[in-house]
């Protein structure tokens, strides 16, 4: 399988699931301003909405988004990234993907566009009420997103939260959020995933 991916963007999440699962994979990098591969294929004929992650299965189908991607390749090795359970615990596998892929993943993007005086302001006041929830979310006794164990979640909020970074917001009076990327950030997946898409001194 191929995944298409941009140094740092949300496709981060789905390699280092697939790192996690030990699933060999063709890693194809994509410059998403350009819409264009790095073999110079026009990446409109692989998602014709142009953006990561796409993920090309051997057999030639393309899934798109994070959402049915991460799930998918935890249904690869049942057990190990997400939790099996009843129709509850599924069901609050896709809450956490549709949390982060629909309000945190989101409420970061306008910062991408490096919007300035009221602009920013407005997108501060929806980003930091999104991680008020997540800085909450996290004080409950949580190791990971869903409890105990590592899922496709924790891949996916990681990359998210990470941005944060490079548009100057801190997680000083965050200390739940600040503990969880750090846990996070010390596996060796996601060392691996930095290393390989060239983040490891910027991380
Ligand atoms: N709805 C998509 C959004 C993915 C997305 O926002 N990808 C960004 C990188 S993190 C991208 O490729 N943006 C380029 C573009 O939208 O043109 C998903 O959840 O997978």
């Amino acid at each position: 399988m191929k995944l298409y991916y941009s140094p740092g963007a949300c496709s981060m999440a789905s390699r280092i699931s697939l790192y996690e699962i030990g699933q060999p994979a063709e890693f194809v990098r994509t410059d998403i301003r350009a819409k264009r591969t790095e073999d110079g294929r026009d990446f409109r004929e692989v998602n014709p909405l142009g953006y990561v992650p796409a993920l090309e299965l051997d057999g030639g189908e393309v899934l798109t988004e994070n959402g049915a991607i991460l799930p998918y390749i935890a249904g690869l090795k049942p057990g190990s990234l997400a939790p099996r359970g009843d129709a509850l615990t599924e069901a609050q596998l896709h809450q956490a993907l549709g949390f982060l892929g629909s309000e945190l993943h989101k409420a970061f993007g306008p910062f991408f566009a490096n919007p300035q005086g009221e602009a920013r302001e407005a997108a501060m006041t929806k980003l930091q009420s999104r991680l008020d929830f997540v800085e909450q979310h996290l004080g409950d006794g949580r190791e990971y997103w869903l409890g105990g164990k590592f899922s496709v979640a924790d891949a996916y909020a990681f990359v998210v939260l990470s941005w944060a970074d490079h548009f100057g917001i801190s997680y000083d009076d965050r200390p739940n959020i600040a503990r969880y990327l750090e846990r996070i950030r010390q596996r060796e997946t996601v060392q691996r995933a930095l290393q390989d898409e060239g983040l490891l001194q910027a991380a």
